[in-house]
């Protein structure tokens, strides 16, 4: 340990109340103009700096994190989701990576429900017919969308978000279903139905909500096959990570009404989406805001400052160290 304030570089324009903090404890390399790295770019730019805070679409790649310069010991990101960064990579240099879980639960569990009932109530539609002054006022067979209330809702990936969201279902008197790893204990399950084999929920979902994190096992999960499974009419909600997602196969689906709607906040590739999603009236689209309030944005940048904070001030492991799978 030196006297010297540790570095760090933060790849992207944080919250002004993050980065007050960040300046205050490290010696810190800020980007204003939020102009984003590429891997080769960003390994450059760490040249010097003791840690990197990044975000979700960093491309800490394999490439990238043998690229880093030996001064970098650690990254953490301002995201709960950690698939934009190589940990086996990084723990093979001995680099820290934490993340920060728990308190972008409940504003990313409150998009959920917001793309549930957004989709399930036709709200793109009905936003843009009143916007483009196209009402001409109530009709009784207008926008009629699926009733919610009492519903079946399937949830796949009970974690915290997954379980986030059954909270809120349960207001809306929805029976849960789940599928997850592991079963939950008996207080946590809260009376849901647990799937071992997440392919036998799909037929009980009026709606299915993907709150499982991206990893190989769950890239394009939600594929025609699988599509086919749910009942007709069924709604899916994503919020968790458009990759899980076969966007050719959900597009054909919500085309030919076998699905009625879709509620998505995130996309593969994003920002870059499908281009037959714009097409789609039974596409309620969001532009991955699930951690977007002031509150939580601020609680993020916090979490990851503790613990690179814990690691380069005080010799600490990281409270939230991420480690390979
Ligand atoms: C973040 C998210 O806003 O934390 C995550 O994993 O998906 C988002 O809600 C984003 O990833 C910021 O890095």
């Amino acid at each position: 340990m030196t006297d010297r304030k540790p570095r760090v570089l933060a790849t992207r324009l944080f919250p002004e109340d993050v980065e007050t903090r960040l300046t205050a404890k490290f010696d810190a390399k800020l980007n204003p103009t939020d102009t984003l790295y590429d891997g080769p770019s960003l390994a450059m730019a760490a040249n010097g700096f003791d840690g990197i805070m990044c975000a979700a679409g960093d491309a800490l790649s394999t490439a990238t994190v043998a690229a880093l310069p030996e001064s970098v010991r650690m990254i953490a990101t301002f995201s709960v989701g950690y698939e934009h960064i190589d940990v086996a990579a990084a723990a093979k240099r001995k680099i820290m990576v934490s993340n920060t879980p728990d308190v972008l639960t409940d504003a990313t569990a409150d998009i959920a429900m917001l793309c549930l009932l957004g989709a399930a109530r036709r709200a793109h539609e009905g936003t843009t017919m009143l916007r483009n002054h196209n009402w001409v006022g109530w009709e009784p067979r207008q926008l009629r969308g699926v009733h919610v209330t009492g519903r079946r809702l399937g949830i796949l990936g009970m974690g915290r978000i997954g379980q986030a969201m059954a909270d809120r279902a349960r207001a809306f008197r929805m029976t849960i279903h789940y599928s997850n790893r592991t079963r939950l204990p008996a207080d946590l399950e809260k009376g849901a139905v647990f799937h071992a084999d997440p392919d036998e929920m799909l037929p009980n979902c009026d709606f299915l909500s993907i709150n499982a994190p991206m990893t190989p096992a769950t890239r394009k999960w939600v594929n025609a096959e699988r599509i086919a499974k749910l009942p007709k009419g069924a709604v899916v909600v994503n919020t968790a990570r458009g990759g899980v997602v076969d966007d050719e196969a959900l597009i054909a689906a919500l085309k030919s009404g076998h699905l009625f709607a879709a509620g998505l906040d995130v996309f593969d590739g994003e920002p870059k989406i499908h281009q037959g999603y714009y097409e789609l009236q039974n596409a309620f689209l969001l532009p991955h805001m699930g951690s977007a309030t002031v509150d939580t944005r601020n609680a993020m940048g916090f979490r990851a400052l503790d613990n690179l904070e814990a690691f380069l001030l005080r010799g600490q492991t990281p409270p939230d160290l991420v480690t390979p799978s």
